[in-house]
């Protein structure tokens, strides 16, 4: 499409939206200063880089094997790099402990991580004005047998606490480099494949255990800390210690942010009618976007109903401040990249599109009691003309447009993953 078209489309589209209220420039400008996380494990399928022939555990399950994953720290900092050239804005990076780097003959164990490990990412977040988050890794190690942090065995237990508190002031320390707070984000898989004796213990041990890994107190300018729940994984169908009400009560009690994944629930709860709840009780949330397809399956995020609404609160709520949007999704059947630039790009359209409803007119009539126009509005909404808004938006960001990023991902997998 020409730029005289995208600029004659805009011009309409804004009129119209204008007519219901609604400023789609100001929409565009807003929609710039919203990160987006972008997780680093979507590139190489989980693996990271200690042991990336190992077993993914943990209950998560990357499946697919098509061809191109990044192999080398190079690899996956270079195919971000393009995943950010395809896409407006100014976003984040989210690394996993397992994808520090070790001088050679210099590998450490988790327990013993320290900041000189993620020395080259931090610098490569720094050279391309990105900020970054970060996650203890409590799965795909030797010392997860099914329990971490809520092990009944101390030494297993201990391990796992040590490793925590190293990646808290690894995040500190990135935080504190890059000059935006990194969100640490604690997620563990312990539970049991069959019903539990005993469901309290494990609970009672997370909880000590995580007020043992919290006990040293850092800048929230720096770092924020964060608690992740869970529903069930593969092999943990019956039990997950780490649950919703576990982490709810525990992030409200000790002000922490919570993190609310999208497949992480029943399959037909959603994360959307959540946010405005707890964020009156948590001093901030961390998102993981995800898709959830009859599991937690953690399938390519896509702008379908559940995003929109995930979409729709943060801008009705309007707390960006409190809210860290990240994504967590793996799919290894196509490209990498593809399925990175999809999610971005998805989750700034839901923004987008949520940002251009007609919102004055929807809450006026339900204010109003008037359900019949507020139903009448929202289902308007939905056939405005988002798509020339998004376009401008685009090609004022100078990226390519939805009809065109994909040739640029085709030379990209020809030119480079190919090779690999
Ligand atoms: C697992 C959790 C967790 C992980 C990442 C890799 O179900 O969603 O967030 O996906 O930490
Ligand atoms: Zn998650």
């Amino acid at each position: 499409m020409s730029k005289k078209n995208i600029d004659a489309a805009y011009k309409l589209a804004c009129e119209r939206y204008a007519d219901l209220g609604v400023n789609a420039n100001a929409a565009m400008k807003k929609l710039l200063k919203i990160p987006v996380s972008l997780h680093c494990w979507q590139g190489d399928d989980v693996r990271g880089f200690e042991n990336p022939e190992g077993d993914l555990t943990g209950g998560i399950q990357a499946t697919g094997n098509y061809p191109g994953r990044a192999r080398t720290p190079e690899e996956l900092r270079g195919d971000i790099e393009f995943v950010l050239s395809l896409v407006g804005g100014s976003h984040r990076v989210n690394v996993h402990a397992c994808y520090a780097e070790f001088p050679k003959g210099h590998k450490v164990d988790r327990d013993e991580l320290c900041p000189s490990h993620m020395k080259n990412w931090i610098d490569w977040a720094k050279r391309n004005k990105l900020g970054m988050d970060f996650n203890p890794t409590l799965f795909s190690h030797p010392m997860f047998n099914g329990f971490s942090l809520s092990s009944r065995d101390k030494k297993i237990r201990n391990f796992w606490i040590k490793h925590t508190i190293a990646t808290r002031r690894i995040a500190a320390a990135i935080g504190k480099a890059l000059g935006s707070p990194c969100v640490n984000n604690i997620w563990i898989p312990d539970g049991y494949k069959d019903i539990p004796a005993d469901r309290e213990t494990p609970r009672k041990i997370l909880n000590d255990s995580l007020d043992a890994c919290f006990a040293e107190k850092f800048d929230p300018r720096h770092m924020l800390d964060a608690v992740e729940s869970k529903l069930f994984g593969i092999g943990a169908e019956s039990y997950t210690v780490g649950s919703h009400e576990f982490y709810m009560g525990y992030a409200v009690k000790n002000q922490k942010l919570l993190t609310l994944d999208a497949g992480h629930f029943h399959p037909t709860e959603t994360i959307s009618d959540k946010l405005s709840a707890c964020l009156l009780f948590v001093p901030e949330i961390l998102l993981h976007v995800s898709r959830g397809v009859r599991w937690d399956s953690d399938h390519v995020v896509i702008l379908n109903d559940d995003l929109i609404a995930i979409a729709q609160e943060l801008v009705r709520l309007n707390q960006f401040n409190r809210v860290h949007i990240g994504l967590d999704y793996f799919d290894a059947s196509i490209n990498r990249i593809a399925a990175w630039v999809i999610g971005v790009r998805a989750m700034q359209k839901a923004l987008l599109y949520a940002m251009l409803e007609p919102i004055k007119l929807m809450a006026g009539a339900e204010k109003s009691d008037d359900l019949t126009s507020r139903l009448a509005w929202t289902e308007t909404a939905k056939t405005l003309p988002f798509c020339a808004i998004w376009d401008k938006f685009c090609e004022d960001q100078d990226v390519p447009l939805d009809t065109e990023w994909l040739a640029e991902v085709k030379t990209f997998e020809a030119n480079v993953l190919a090779k690999r």
